[in-house]
């Protein structure tokens, strides 16, 4: 057995935690051999439901958990921390745009920026979720002076889960079979599920399935998967997110076995992406890292679509300049 890690998780009381704790103390996400540590953060009005939560978690006697912290304050959550998901943040309303959503939930992203660069681990990964995703990771990496701007990235896992759902339900095989789908991008209406290096059963996706619903159905499906879900639900994706940061984190922890994986990471130039925009790329992990895949042939759809992201989360990053 390993010595204990320490693993944050903001936002702890609400839906994708309380999907997500319990995939962390199984140990589906460090491995079986690896206890855990879980450290909790809510706002302070929060703080009675996260009660709850704890006592559900003690409850449920995984052998994994060595102890649970909760608090509302992120220099003691984020203490020493080996892994961090950034997932608390303000919910878009009906009234709200993505502008304004950007602007109401920056802000949490500069003080959770500056107590991960005081208190956590220089070598934490840290994945962000809350909305607007990627450039909430841009924030907090740019406000964690010290700790490398690459262990900052946010979750497109979601999409690239949704577009090998979609394959398989076509072809009618288990999801297992389905690969390499890339996620380029913005989490957000830009997103391109790119599968023109896809496999199912091992075969190219691209000859094997008709052009006219991979380019339409396939693709409005997986872009508009949140707002199905929430019409169906009720309530907006939770458990597929909370599983999509677990696939994330593991396979960034335990590596990707040479599967294609898409990770939204600061751009060091590739596919013409600007130097530090946290930008979805295709990805492999090993060793505990990530190595984004630089040499893919992109046709014209594809650039297009990068180009589409790159505005996107420029402008983006223009609504937030004074919290970089
Ligand atoms: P909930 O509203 O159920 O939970 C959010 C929790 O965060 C609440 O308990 C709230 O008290 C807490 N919180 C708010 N501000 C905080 C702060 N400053 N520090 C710590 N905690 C704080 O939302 P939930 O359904 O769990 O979704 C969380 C976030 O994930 C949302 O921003 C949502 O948009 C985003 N999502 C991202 C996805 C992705 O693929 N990247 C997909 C799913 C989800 O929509």
């Amino acid at each position: 057995m390993n010595a204990p890690i320490r693993v944050a998780v903001t936002g702890a009381a609400g839906n994708i935690g309380y999907s997500l704790l319990w995939r962390l103390a199984s140990g589906d996400c460090f491995g079986a051999d690896q206890p855990v540590i879980l450290q909790l953060l809510e706002i302070t009005p929060a703080m009675d439901r996260l009660k709850g939560v704890i006592m559900e978690l003690v409850d449920s006697a995984f052998p994994l958990v060595h102890d649970i912290i909760g608090s509302d304050d992120a220099n003691v959550a984020f203490k020493d921390c080996d892994a961090i998901f950034l997932v608390g943040s303000r919910p878009r309303t009906a009234d709200m745009s993505r502008g304004d959503l950007v602007r109401a939930n920056g802000p949490i992203f500069t003080g959770q920026g500056n107590a991960i660069a005081a208190v956590a681990k220089k070598t934490v990964k840290v994945i962000t979720v809350g909305n607007p995703c990627n450039t909430n990771a841009l924030i907090a990496m740019a406000n964690a002076k010290g700790v490398p701007a690459r262990q900052f990235t946010a979750m497109t896992r979601l999409d690239q889960n949704r577009a090998h759902g979609q394959l398989s339900d076509k072809a009618g095989v288990p999801v297992a079979q389905v690969d390499n789908v890339v996620i380029w991008g913005n989490h957000g209406p830009t997103m391109y599920p790119d599968v023109s290096w896809a496999t199912v059963k091992g075969e190219a996706v691209r000859g094997n399935f008709d052009e006219a619903w991979l380019n339409g159905e396939f693709q409005d499906t997986v872009a508009d998967r949140g707002k199905a879900i929430i019409v169906a639900r009720g309530a907006s994706s939770a458990a597929s997110a909370a599983s999509s940061a677990v696939d994330h984190m593991r396979d960034w922890w335990q590596g990707s076995n040479g599967r294609i994986v898409s990770m939204a990471v600061p751009s060091e130039g590739w596919y013409g992406v600007p130097k530090g925009l946290v930008f979805s790329f295709p990805c492999r992990c090993e060793g505990g890292d990530y190595e984004v895949i630089t040499d893919l042939q992109l046709d014209a759809a594809a650039k297009a679509k990068v180009q589409e992201n790159i505005d996107a989360l420029l402008a983006e990053k223009e609504a937030v300049a004074d919290l970089l």
